[in-house]
């Protein structure tokens, strides 16, 4: 899965993009920022991991991880940037919006810098539709061919509902009509969380941010989240260990990291959650979209696996944990379910695949 880090010039996109994997790319207030492109991976975290590798103490822990692509600012009207490919396979994008005064660009206006950034993304899409649309019209004219005349149906309305300023998120597809579409990978269509990056001093009131920027419908439009964190203080945060850390969060009044909530939101913006495997080896997260069935889980695993499947054995974290990691105890307590292909597998659940592959 991918994230691509969207948004206006010096809204503190790289400084985020630092923090969320851990690099060291320079960030400036000044320069006119430079098309240059940086990608790397952020581990969602995840406490159910820490605390099953503390049961089974493995040889490796393995967190559900994203590929974080970070870009140029996308100033209004420059939309070039967009074309980027790294940034259109993105599978959502994670819009940083400026929510700290800055001496050139004045006092934060989170509004208007998201409704700036929907529109871009918008003209960017009618852009492509009326591109392709203006080939389809030529080419029904010569040859009337059915998959294409089907085709600009879609695109006609898609582009009637992008004229109407309303993103294609909001636009509801039959599934037909999305995989018909999918490969113009339109940037109006992928799940957004605009994230505010706040000032350091207003880090407290991070959960009254929809309401203080008056944000609240934007909040409830669909496949669209809501976000905050303060990327400097956060960068500090993040240079802390253990319980120096934790209290230095107190002293914010955070919980935990504002970035630990960025990246869960991400999550839950792309529909996924997660099933474990355990043992001695690994104990490891597995990223799946909400629905899945034990036998495609088992494909994220191993495609091999898939083909041979016979049996998901299932239980859930929280017996696990209550059993101490044993296996046996679980049986015994008739905890250990045997399920078959068509299963849906839940959040949390610990999968163990049975399978035979034929040599
Ligand atoms: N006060 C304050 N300043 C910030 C915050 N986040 C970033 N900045 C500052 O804003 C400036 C730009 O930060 P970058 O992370 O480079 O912003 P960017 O969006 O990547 O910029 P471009 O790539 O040039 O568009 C730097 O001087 C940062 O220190 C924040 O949370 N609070
Ligand atoms: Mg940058």
């Amino acid at each position: 899965m991918k994230i691509g880090l969207i948004g206006l010039p010096k809204s503190g996109k790289t400084t985020l993009f630092n923090l969320l994997t851990g690099s060291a790319i320079a960030t400036a207030r000044y320069d006119t920022g430079r098309a240059e492109l940086h990608t790397g991976v952020a581990r969602v975290p995840d406490p159910r991991v820490e605390r099953l590798s503390a049961l089974f103490k493995p040889k490796k822990t393995t967190y559900a991880s994203f590929e974080v692509v970070d870009l140029a600012g996308i100033a209004k009207g420059e939309r070039g940037g967009l074309e980027t490919k790294e940034f259109r396979d993105a599978d959502a994008l994670l819009h940083v919006v400026r929510a700290f005064a800055d001496e050139i660009a004045g006092p934060p206006d989170p509004r208007r810098d998201i409704v700036d950034l929907e529109t871009e993304l918008i003209l960017a899409d009618l852009e492509v539709i009326e591109r392709r649309l203006e080939r389809l019209e030529a080419s029904i004219r010569k040859q009337h061919k059915e998959v294409e005349a089907r085709e600009q149906e879609i695109l006609r309305r898609l582009k009637s509902a992008l004229e109407a300023e309303t993103p294609l998120r909001a636009v509801a597809l039959s599934r037909e009509e999305a995989k018909a579409i999918r490969g113009f990978t339109f940037l109006s269509e992928k799940p957004i969380l605009h994230c505010l990056n706040l000032d350091e001093k207003a880090i407290g009131d991070g959960s009254a941010v929809e309401a203080k920027y008056g944000l609240r419908d934007i909040a409830g439009r669909p496949r669209t989240r809501i976000g905050w964190v303060s990327a400097v203080i956060e960068t500090e945060v993040a240079q802390l260990a253990g319980l120096e850390q934790q209290a230095f969060l107190a002293d914010l009044g955070l919980k935990e990291p504002a970035i630990h909530r960025v990246l869960s939101d991400c999550y839950a913006l792309l529909g996924l959650v997660s099933f474990f495997t355990v043992g001695e080896d690994e104990v490891r997260a597995w990223p799946i979209p909400e629905g899945t069935r034990a036998q495609d889980a088992a494909g994220a695993v191993h495609s091999d696996i898939a083909r041979g499947f016979i049996r998901a054995e299932v239980n859930t974290y929280d017996d696990l944990v209550a059993a101490s990691g044993s296996f046996a105890d679980l049986r015994t307590r008739g905890q250990l379910r045997l399920e078959g292909k068509d299963y849906v597998v839940r959040d949390g659940e610990i999968c163990h695949f049975r399978f035979n592959v034929a040599k």
